[in-house]
């Protein structure tokens, strides 16, 4: 049976599952989630997709899982690509996964989402400016552990670098310019230069029209 990824093109939470799912060669289908409208809020949502209200999330036959990092270990689990080569590994890709998941695209998400989707008339100013100083700092560790290495564990792609890099492809401006992360610049670009890799908006529909700035 085919997998689904219930998805919308602007998440880059649910980027972080789409490009493993791509990548690793697994049959996949993109499920359109009206996030904009509602659609991760409804109580039909909530009672058969995700409790959480949240997308993304994977359905494999009778399988139902969500969060995108235990979403990433299962397409690790199923095709052993991107989840480390090792023990150590394994807990390092863990690690950056989860610092991601607090420091980074947590942070990036919401600041893209008041910066772009909100009615300009309620963007709070004061909240867009503190989470994007907490970024800088997040774009600092980044940029320093990329200084020195292609991926961000051991000597190939793995989800730390998906998870990471899901926000920072996106042309709505959120704070985040690539030329002022030159380690950063040149792994998003050695991401890119991956067979088969495709833009957030290239693999999931987006609800909007695409803006394209570069
Ligand atoms: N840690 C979660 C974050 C998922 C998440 O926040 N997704 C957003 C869409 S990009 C969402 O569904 N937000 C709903 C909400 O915050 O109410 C993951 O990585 O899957």
């Amino acid at each position: 049976m085919t997998i689904q990824l219930y998805c919308f093109g602007e998440s880059g939470n649910a980027y972080k599952a789409a490009l493993p799912l791509e990548l690793s060669g697994l049959e996949w289908d993109a499920v359109y989630v009206d996030f904009f409208n509602g659609a991760a809020r409804t109580s039909e949502f909530a009672e058969t997709v995700n409790a959480m209200g949240e997308v993304p999330v994977l359905v494999d036959g009778d399988l139902i899982l969500t969060q995108s990092g235990v979403i990433q270990s299962y397409i690790s689990e199923k095709t052993d690509k991107f989840g480390g080569n090792t023990p150590e590994d394994k807990r390092e890709v863990l690690r950056w996964v989860l610092w991601d998941n607090s420091k980074l695209s947590a942070m990036a998400g919401p600041t893209r989402f008041l910066m772009n989707f909100l009615d300009p008339a309620k963007r709070p100013q004061e909240v867009i400016g503190f989470q994007q100083g907490r970024l800088k700092a997040s774009y600092t560790i980044l940029n320093t552990h990329l200084t020195q290495r292609d991926w961000i564990v051991g000597r190939s792609v793995t989800n730390a670098d998906f998870s990471c890099c899901s926000y920072l492809f996106y042309d709505e401006p959120f704070g985040f310019d690539r030329k002022d992360w030159p380690a950063i610049d040149t792994w998003l670009d050695r991401i890119a230069d991956l067979p088969g890799w495709k833009h957030p908006y290239d693999l999931m529909e987006p609800a909007f029209p695409r803006k394209k700035s570069q």
